[in-house]
């Protein structure tokens, strides 16, 4: 059986697409994604100051299994450990984040030297392995003392300073839209914040205000430091600067002319709101049109300083619904929201059958032909930009009853990367997309956000019971063979 396994196994290693670096343009980058956040733990060391998730995490009921990240997978003492790991598969590049409540733990103020000195260590390790980092400077761990963008600017002013001689490619914010949507809209994440029937589970926020409010500020807080950057680091350092956005595909859920309105509006309301002004300078059209006054508005200055601020699109892509045409008002009337004003609604089911196979999450339906129709999406609407996936992957479950044994053999993942990554080189040599590298989420299994340590990410398994030990499942070995092909 164990040969049965592995043969199978080596079938899918081999593609049958026959994916190989070859599959690839030149140079293209090949790397795992994590957060500080869900892998440090030791939150509580070298003068680390607190942060909106612990508090979250430490809130009863926010966290499936009442977990928090305390200690997480303890990457802040195991950096070296793990990326021999990473070097092991032969992986380019690394995307982490830096924590902000590191480096200043009241969020702006005084520099904490064993912060700075911490990612020191880790970028030289990095780089000493000949693997390049990617650093994200907002992993949705916001100094708890903070809510103003300014201090934003003095955190990355801060960075670039530190680690700009090494770091060239910077990730200013990670999944503005998911936060704007979970954190301020139906408030299921930090700081949890929404207005949804009559507040019955938040506290205070306003779900038709609030995303709109905390997104422009986002996208200010973006160009404001990539002026920065361009102005005062840019000529030494020569580093590029991007937003990693979340964005599902949307799929018509028929071929009726609302229905297909719908997916694109679905799209403009997702990537279109955070992308579209640095492109274009505002909003989508679509958006100006239904959330009227709501929809906070540029200045000449802001819309000048923001248009032409990204240098590549970072997309976090993980899965495919279905749109159609929200034709009653009942959602608006419900839930004044940033939902009800997209008038679609979007769902992994048409007819009974699902979008595709589902993997342990409840939201994540395994689609790879969404990676390519994403890809040629962008490169339409903003006009061919440089692009980075900044996260995929696909969680198994944390079943009590699964030996460790069985829980490594990932052929289920695997099969998920190669049909990805079969979609997203077709985009690049076939479609001309400009698609210049690729992380896998996640180079270990982590602390899920709400869904705690109950989803497993990692091409390698956490043995939560003993230690935090670190063991390969067989997705690692694929990466492996991909990696050292030609
Ligand atoms: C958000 C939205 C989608 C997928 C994932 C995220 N979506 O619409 O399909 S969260 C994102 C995050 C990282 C998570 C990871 C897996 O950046 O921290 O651990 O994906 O959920």
């Amino acid at each position: 059986l164990v040969v049965g396994v592995s043969l199978l196994q080596g079938c899918i290693a081999q593609g049958e697409g026959g994916l190989t670096r070859g599959s690839f343009p030149m140079g293209f980058v090949f790397g795992t994604a994590s957060s500080a956040y869900q892998y440090e733990g030791a939150v509580k060391e070298d003068g680390r100051g607190k942060t909106i998730w612990d508090t979250f995490a430490h809130t009863f009921g926010k966290v499936a299994d009442f977990s928090n990240a305390d200690v997480a997978v303890g990457q802040y003492h195991r950096f070296e450990e793990d990326i021999q790991l990473m070097a092991d598969m032969g992986m380019d590049a690394y995307r982490f984040s830096i924590a902000w409540s590191r480096i200043l733990p009241n969020g702006t103020g005084q520099v904490n030297q064993a912060g700075i000195d911490h990612y020191n260590k880790l970028i030289d390790a990095l780089l000493a392995k000949g693997i390049e980092p990617y650093v994200t400077l907002y992993h949705w761990d916001l100094p708890q003392a903070l809510e103003d963008s300014n201090d934003f600017a003095a955190y990355a002013d801060t960075c670039f300073k530190a680690f700009g001689d090494r770091v060239k490619h910077w990730i200013t914010l990670n999944e503005p839209h998911t936060v704007a949507i979970q954190g301020y809209d139906d408030g299921l994440q930090a700081p949890g914040r929404c207005s949804l029937l009559l507040h019955l589970y938040c506290k205070s926020g306003n779900s038709g205000t609030e995303p709109y409010i905390v997104a422009h500020n986002f996208i200010l807080a973006h160009a404001t430091v990539s002026d920065i950057y361009r102005r005062n680091y840019k000529a030494t350092q020569n580093g590029e600067l991007g937003i990693a956005f979340d964005v599902m595909w949307f799929e018509p859920m028929s071929n009726t002319t609302l229905d297909i309105e719908a997916a694109k509006r679905g799209q403009e309301f997702q990537l279109g709101w955070f992308a579209d002004p640095f492109f274009f300078g505002d909003y989508p059209a679509s958006m100006r049109l239904r959330v009227g006054d709501r929809l906070p508005k540029f200045t000449a200055d802001e819309a000048a300083l923001v248009k032409g601020a990204l240098d590549f699109v970072g997309i976090n892509h993980y899965t495919t619904y279905y749109t159609r045409h929200n034709s009653t008002n009942i959602i608006g009337r419900l839930l004044h929201n940033t939902l009800a004003d997209t008038g679609t609604i979007s769902l992994p089911f048409r007819n009974g059958k699902a979008i595709g196979d589902r993997a342990n999450s409840i939201w994540l339906y395994i689609v790879p032909s969404g990676m390519r129709s994403l890809m040629n999406y962008v490169k339409e609407r903003y006009n061919s930009p440089p692009i980075y996936i900044t996260e995929n992957g696909m969680d198994d479950g944390n079943s009590p009853f699964t030996s460790i044994k069985d829980a490594l053999k990932d052929s289920k993942r695997i099969k998920y990367h190669n049909d990805y990554l079969t979609n997203l080189a077709a985009s690049i040599k076939e479609d001309g997309c400009d698609v210049r590298g690729y992380f896998a989420w996640s180079l270990l299994d982590n602390w899920e956000w709400t869904a705690g340590y109950s989803s497993r990410f990692g091409l390698y398994f956490v043995d939560y019971k003993d230690n935090l030990k670190r063991y390969p499942k067989s997705s690692v070995q694929w990466f492996k063979t991909l990696l050292s092909s030609s």
